[in-house]
């Protein structure tokens, strides 16, 4: 596989907007399968505020929805939809208590998005498994995410003259989601899990394959000229700052303790 031209790398990296949401008072009640603990909404709510001031800083508009309790893990917004630079997919969670998300991130969206397209059944799709690289689409095949909702995504962005690549993560219980264990840095930089490092799609980009103990912070994003990337993990901060990035550290337990990444708490386009 060809890796994206540098130039289509670099435009995705920069984002004047992003939407987000607090956790709700129903926070607690949403899915995991971690054994961290219940999360504390107080500390949850703080860590959040400072995830949207962190991506402001960066220069990012940053849209706050109301929280709404009626859905637990409506803060994990980046599941609920794709967004592109030529249109926005609503995704088809594969979580039934999280199919309502969807509804009220295609209206924050609207305001920004006039092409959208929708995953319909027999297809599920979560966009947590969803990881830009440029003009490349990764589509991860998890529990959430099956074949016939991957094929859809991927049909639609061929026709947006994007290229996909379907990439099976069942291999790896800990993945929750694609973007659980990898995170586009953009040029050709990945950091990735090992369990995803030895995937023939993935052997033309520069990999940075994070220890084992430090698994969770793969999950981190590129925004303009800086990686945020989870507090604590100092190893993978100082292998991205040797590349060259200001890295930007944020505290995510509360997120952690819900099987929540820190992609996943905020669209950006
Ligand atoms: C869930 O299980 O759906 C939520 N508790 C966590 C979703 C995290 N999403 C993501 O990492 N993209």
């Amino acid at each position: 596989m060809a890796a994206t031209h540098p130039a289509a790398m670099t435009a995705d990296v920069r984002f004047t907007h992003a939407i987000t949401c607090p956790p709700a008072d129903s926070y607690a009640d949403g899915i995991t399968t971690s054994t961290l603990g219940t999360p504390d909404l107080t500390r949850a709510r703080a860590q959040h505020a400072a995830y949207v001031d962190a991506l402001t800083a960066l220069g990012v508009a940053v849209t706050v929805l109301p929280p709404d309790a009626v859905f637990p893990d409506s803060t994990f917004v980046e599941d609920t939809v794709v967004v592109t630079a030529r249109g926005a997919m609503l995704s088809r969670p594969g979580a039934a208590s999280r199919m309502g998300e969807v509804a009220a991130m295609r209206e924050a969206l609207g305001v920004h998005v006039d092409d959208f397209a929708e995953i319909r059944h027999p297809g599920t799709l979560d966009g947590g498994d969803v990881a830009q690289a440029g003009g490349r689409f990764f589509i991860g095949l998890s529990s959430r995410t099956n074949v016939a909702g991957a094929e859809q995504l991927a049909g639609w962005l061929e026709r947006r003259d994007y290229a996909a690549t379907l990439l099976p993560i069942g291999g790896d219980p800990t993945l929750l989601h694609l973007k659980s264990g990898l995170g586009w840095l953009g040029d050709d930089r990945m950091v990735v899990v090992p369990s995803l490092a030895g995937h023939p799609a993935l052997q033309e980009y520069e990999l940075i394959v994070v220890d084992p103990d430090e698994a969770y912070a793969a999950n981190c994003i590129r925004v303009n000229d800086a990686v945020i990337l989870p507090a604590g993990f100092p190893r993978l901060a100082e292998r991205i700052a040797r590349c060259g990035y200001r890295v930007v550290p944020l505290e995510m337990s509360e997120f952690r303790k819900m099987d929540g990444g820190l992609s996943c708490l905020s669209l950006r386009f």
